[in-house]
């Protein structure tokens, strides 16, 4: 299982890619960072982003991931374009450049699509994912590949009724917002996991669905009992001081690492009690 922290946009928050940034994280009991790569939005990977510097961001933090013995996940944050198919040329490009260069590391994992929506339907997301994966394959047979489900990776229960095939090691991802979905979204998650789908939260918040309002600490408490019940792996969104509910920092703090209990957001501290309360290794 797990346990981590997704940064925000690299774009607009690239100062947390740090070794030190890393070393914190880990010294909290995370395992794993996800480094978010939007595609669309301004500063996006596809529109007017400096690719350049994106990639670079993307290298430094997998090294800073394998120095501090951290999982990394590659997320090609696909959100306001909705349907992934949009910039499909450009992801295969983009994952053939990073399967190549990871192959022989152990601890890369690749998010394909963020978050299909705005009606794209699990056909989408299937016919991108049988145009992206076969590019990282050519060069990494075995890593974990991650695929979003439709509605801001939520229908789960699409891809348990027609799974991608012909290859292994792939995971399906379920987000939730822990003050906007409860129980419906829960028992999404249940029947899928319990139809033995592989399912990965490679983004959740304990906020409201637009990344603010107000925490639900009894609600998030709810679905960390469900995760760990299944040994669901998870990701909490996001590495940042920017003021919003879902940036762990509070927006006062301006390190970069050697964050302080003070330093964290309400969800910043609720993460640090969980991440510490679950630290095996
Ligand atoms: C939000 C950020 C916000 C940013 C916005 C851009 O928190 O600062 O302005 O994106 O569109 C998601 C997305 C994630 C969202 C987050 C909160 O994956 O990119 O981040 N969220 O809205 N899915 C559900 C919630």
């Amino acid at each position: 299982q797990l346990r981590g922290v997704s940064t925000h946009g690299l774009a607009w928050y690239p100062q947390y890619v740090t070794n030190d940034c890393f070393a914190t994280l880990k010294s909290f009991g995370a395992n794993v960072v996800r480094l978010a790569m939007y595609t669309y939005e301004s500063g996006g990977y596809c529109t007017d982003g400096d690719r350049q510097q994106l990639e670079t961001l993307v290298q430094n933090g997998v090294q800073y991931a394998l120095n501090n013995d951290m999982y990394v996940i590659i997320d090609w944050h696909v959100l306001n374009e909705g349907n992934p198919n949009r910039y499909s040329d450009v992801a295969k490009t983009f994952f053939a450049k990073m399967a190549q260069q990871y192959a022989s590391y152990n601890n890369v994992i690749y998010e394909i699509c963020n978050e299909p929506c705005k009606g794209a339907t699990w056909g989408d997301v299937k016919f991108y994912a049988s145009e992206v994966i076969p590019s990282i394959r050519s060069y990494d047979k075995d890593a974990v590949i991650l695929i979003g489900t439709p509605n801001w990776s939520q229908d789960v229960g699409e891809a348990v009724k027609d799974p991608v095939t012909g290859y292994d090691n792939i995971m399906y991802t379920l987000h939730f917002y822990a003050a906007t979905h409860k129980e419906d979204l829960q028992n999404k998650l249940k029947s899928a996991a319990d139809a033995g789908l592989p399912i990965f939260v490679s983004e959740f918040g304990i906020c409201s669905a637009d990344g603010n309002g107000q925490v639900d600490i009894d609600s998030a408490n709810s679905w960390i009992s469900l995760l760990d019940s299944y040994g669901i792996s998870y990701v909490c969104w996001n590495l940042s001081n920017k003021d919003e509910k879902s940036a762990l920092l509070t927006p006062a703090c301006d390190k970069t690492s050697g964050f302080t209990y003070e330093d964290l957001s309400d969800e910043g501290k609720w993460l640090y009690g969980v991440l510490t309360s679950h630290v095996t290794q």
